[in-house]
């Protein structure tokens, strides 16, 4: 069973060989070409060219569209993607360490969701505050799942890292607290959570695990993106895991 740290909330482990490091990211440099060819002809012209399109990402410099082209669904692994990824060995291990439990389709697609994400140096914009993943459920009428015996833990890899300068911030122990408080906002068509409650920036800790580590976290867990302060794009992959009883609590 891969929860040992009940008091912080999360742990952090190694989920994907070298090997399969360099296959994720072959598919997502694929997927942003195919995505750039249809919603940004410039930044494919560019990119299109590049072996490794991910590690230039940067390059292309602040673009208002980004946001805009990198709306979820163009983020979702395909559902070739999704075969492959459910069939590494680390994501088999993860799946069976909670007992049955099987990755969430939010989307509705009939598969589980995996979505990537790209943060560029200094981009403020590209990072979401703190939050729990337990609120976006609860806004959202637990998209359409039946969550009666089931628990939520979450799942966040690294694919592109650098050591203490981008990552994901958590406040460990937060998955416990009671006091907080928060609001449903409405942004872009989208109801999302907004922290009302003021951290101690002291109290955070950046995780910034090497590419193929992911962080397996409780999805009360508080935690949100660090402004990326190196000098390429960080990439990482998430989703959540519905387990048969929530194993923390
Ligand atoms: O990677 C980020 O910036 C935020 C990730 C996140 O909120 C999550 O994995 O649930
Ligand atoms: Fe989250």
């Amino acid at each position: 069973m891969i929860w040992p740290h009940l008091e912080s909330g999360y742990s952090v482990c190694r989920i994907f060989s070298d090997s399969e490091v360099i296959s994720l990211r072959n598919r997502i440099n694929a997927q942003i070409i195919d995505v750039l060819a249809k919603c940004d002809s410039e930044a494919y012209r560019l990119l299109k060219k590049e072996d490794d399109p991910l590690s230039v990402y940067h390059k292309l410099g602040p673009k208002e569209s980004h946001g805009s082209t990198w709306i979820k669904a163009n983020r979702i692994l395909s559902d070739a993607d999704t075969a492959w990824i459910e069939s590494t060995a680390g994501i088999m291990a993860l799946c069976n360490s909670f007992g049955s439990s099987k990755t969430s389709d939010e989307e509705l697609l009939g598969r589980g969701n995996y979505y990537w994400r790209l943060t560029r140096p200094g981009a403020k914009d590209d990072i979401g505050p703190m939050h729990r993943d337990a609120w976006f459920w609860e806004l959202n009428d637990n998209f359409g799942h039946d969550m009666s015996g089931l628990g939520r833990v979450k799942v966040w890899i690294a694919v592109e890292t650098a050591p203490g300068l981008n990552g994901l911030l958590v406040q460990p122990g937060s998955h416990l607290r009671e006091d907080l408080e928060w609001e449903g906002t409405v942004s872009g068509g989208i109801t999302k959570p907004m922290l009302k409650t003021q951290l101690d920036p002291s109290s955070l800790t950046l995780l910034s695990p090497p590419p193929g580590y992911g962080v397996i976290f409780h999805d009360r867990l508080l935690h949100g993106g660090a402004v990326n302060t190196a000098s390429r794009c960080r990439c990482s992959i998430e989703f959540t895991l519905l387990v048969p009883t929530n194993p923390i609590h």
